[in-house]
């Protein structure tokens, strides 16, 4: 089987360890390409959830598996634990399996842009989203459904108007719009303080390339719902993929023309 070449390859937000990973989809992805960088970007064990519900299968460890097997044939393996492997940020600048653990990374892309690399939970807000709201799509639709009929019930018994459902949604959908709004700002203007071209992150289950005011906002999803990948191309150009058996184009951001010289030195 050929493998699909990449520059680098960024995942997170897999949570081994939960019942809702999907692991087979993500075995599929892995053994699907070869790269010269994988970057696990935070919430690859989902330490906090098996510790209330402890949860594993086969296919997680062959996700482990896996990723070592990745590393003894010579990519590149950093590891930035995240809120839910938040125990793994103790052995920071340590190599275990072949894999580097920090707290974040500095990506030097192929075009020469630089991109800080975290997974984002620093850039949590004061209030914190409520879990549903991660969950977008049917979910949340389903979730505010069937909550709706027993809100309205009980706002009768208490003697209060009905709230029609569309409106409900609405006020939902656009609340986590404002969510997903508000994050990625904050994390675009700490790269542009910084100084760096872009941000690549995840946590929010949220994929997504996004140019804000020339700083990349880069968030390369989860595999709990949307089973998605960041990847860089041999030129720079980064493609946010869905995999479902096969990759699926999601986002493109064509590589930068830069003078040659601004080029890095092959590593
Ligand atoms: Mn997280």
């Amino acid at each position: 089987m050929t493998r699909t070449p990449f520059r680098s390859v960024f995942i997170s937000d897999v949570h081994l360890g939960l019942a809702d990973c999907q692991a087979r989809y993500l075995l599929g992805f892995l053994r699907s390409m070869q790269c010269e960088r994988l970057y696990l970007v935070g919430d690859i064990v989902d330490f906090e959830n098996m510790a209330a519900r402890p949860y594993w299968h086969a296919d997680h460890s062959a996700v482990v598996a896996e990723i070592l097997a990745i590393a003894a044939r010579g990519t590149k393996v950093v590891y930035i634990p995240g809120n839910h492997d938040a125990n793994v940020r103790l052995f920071a600048g340590q190599r275990i399996g072949g894999v580097e653990i920090a707290l974040a990374a500095v990506h030097v892309g192929a075009d020469g842009r630089r991109y800080r690399v975290s997974h984002g939970d620093e850039f949590d807000g004061e209030h914190d989203a409520p879990p549903w709201l991660l969950r977008l799509g049917d979910a949340l639709q389903n979730v505010v459904c069937s909550g709706s009929r027993r809100v309205n019930m009980l706002r009768r018994r208490f003697g209060l108007g009905y709230v029609p459902l569309s409106i409900r949604i609405k006020q939902a959908i656009a609340r986590a719009r404002r969510f997903i709004e508000d994050f990625e700002s904050r994390v675009a203007e700490d790269a542009r303080r910084a100084g760096f071209d872009g941000h690549i992150c995840g946590h929010i289950h949220y994929g997504r390339i996004a140019d804000r005011d020339g700083v990349l906002y880069v968030n390369d999803g989860d595999w709990v719902e949307h089973c998605t990948a960041l990847v860089e191309h041999a030129d720079g150009a980064l493609e946010l993929l869905h995999w479902t058996g096969r990759p699926q184009s999601l986002a493109l951001n064509p590589a930068q023309d830069l003078p040659p010289q601004a080029l890095p030195a092959a590593a």
